[in-house]
């Protein structure tokens, strides 16, 4: 039998199959292929786990900024730069508040397809505000838009607190989640405020703009991208006007610019139907985002005051302002405008963050903390 099984005759190769040994055959490749794929593509899905939160940036190069932003009645010591895309609403946030409070800084405009402005940032998102501090050799990094807002609110509302001491008041959570890693601030929307410390708001108002500057990030910023670039012209024109206000021309060569201006503004229109049908907005994208202008105007309205903040704006005026802002030279904007209440409000805002008016904190020279210098090393 060993003989007989082992003969020539079993192991000849054969030329020809028949349409079922074929059809068998084939049928294990795809199972044998779909399985494997499904298996990897479900171990991928089930993938979660959390990674060491540290960030290990690489030395910052020196980058000539792309603008200089300068106040001169900026008395904080801090020499900010912030990397940014010019038109990324998380950006506008930040400069809205840094605007407003009247800070000078250097902008570093990032080229968003290469990076190679951000490379030694080991946090791969735009904005990343850095402070150096005089006599202080060690440079303080800051990342998302709404840790960079609420250090800073931190540091000015009590200054006699280093900023390197507030940004240890934000950790940061890094899942990895299907092969990608995601970061969250959990602290992000809070103000640390020393317990001694004379409020000037009530723990109500602080919670309602704690509450609408997450509206602001997780509902107002979905409507951009599906209104901004609704048809495949209006992506166009979005991505011409980013390049002008963004000054890319002086920023970017022809080359790059052609290519992040129209490969920008097709995956933009593609996203944005991906992103509308996500977030659920009505088939007229534009209804929807009325419908999100028009509750920010209500609840501006019940306070009865210019602003959610009162008489002068708080962050969450400066948050929806700022997401606002990114697409002002959109039809979308200028829709919006049209066909909603939210204008007086937005030019309102608009002028507190020109006029600098809430300076106030940094007219003071700096405070003891922002020059304490290192302990000599032993
Ligand atoms: N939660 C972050 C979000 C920042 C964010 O998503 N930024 C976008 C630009 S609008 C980004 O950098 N995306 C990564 C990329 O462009 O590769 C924040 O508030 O700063």
């Amino acid at each position: 039998m060993f003989s007989r099984n082992f003969s020539s005759k079993y192991f000849r190769p054969k030329l020809f199959w028949s349409w079922n040994q074929v059809a068998t055959s084939s049928s294990s490749i795809l199972l044998l292929g779909t399985g494997t794929a499904l298996f990897y593509y479900y171990y991928k899905i089930k993938t979660v786990y959390a990674e060491d939160s540290s960030f290990e940036d690489k030395e910052r190069p020196f980058v000539k900024p792309s603008r200089e932003v300068r106040v001169d009645t900026d008395n904080s010591g801090l020499k900010l730069t912030l990397y940014q895309y010019q038109t990324c609403p998380f950006c506008c946030k930040v400069r809205a508040v840094l605007d407003y409070h009247g800070f000078s800084y250097d902008v570093v405009e990032v080229n968003s397809i290469t990076k190679k402005q951000l490379k030694w940032s080991a946090y791969p998102k735009v904005p990343v505000l850095v402070a150096e501090i005089p006599g202080i050799q060690k440079e303080v990094v800051l990342r998302d838009s709404s840790v960079i807002i609420s250090t800073i609110e931190s540091y000015l509302s009590d200054r006699s607190t280093s900023l390197e001491k507030y940004v240890t008041f934000y950790p940061c959570d890094v899942e990895v989640i299907s092969g990608k890693k995601k970061f969250d601030f959990p602290n992000k929307y809070f103000i640390m405020y020393q317990d001694t410390q004379d409020l000037a708001s009530t723990p109500k108002q602080r919670s309602e703009e704690r509450k609408w500057r997450r509206w602001a990030d997780d509902h107002l910023v979905h409507m951009l991208s599906p209104n901004a670039y609704r048809t495949g012209q209006e992506a166009l024109q979005a991505f011409h006007y980013f390049s002008v206000v963004g000054e890319w021309e002086k920023n970017f060569s022809f080359m790059e610019r052609q290519v992040v201006i129209y490969a920008g503004a097709f995956v933009m229109y593609i996203m944005g139907k991906i992103l509308k049908s996500k977030y659920k907005l009505k088939d007229d994208v534009r209804q929807s985002l009325y419908d999100a202008c028009d509750e920010w105007v209500k609840t501006v309205r019940q306070g009865k005051q210019p602003f959610l903040g009162g008489s002068q704006p708080n962050l969450a005026d400066l948050a929806v302002y700022g997401v606002l802002n990114s697409i002002e030279g959109c039809s979308a904007f200028e829709d919006a405008m049209r066909n909603t209440k939210i204008g007086p409000w937005y030019n309102r805002t608009k002028t507190a963050i020109q006029q600098h008016q809430g300076c106030h904190p940094l007219n003071t020279k700096a405070s003891p903390s922002d020059v304490k210098k290192e302990p000599p090393k032993k």
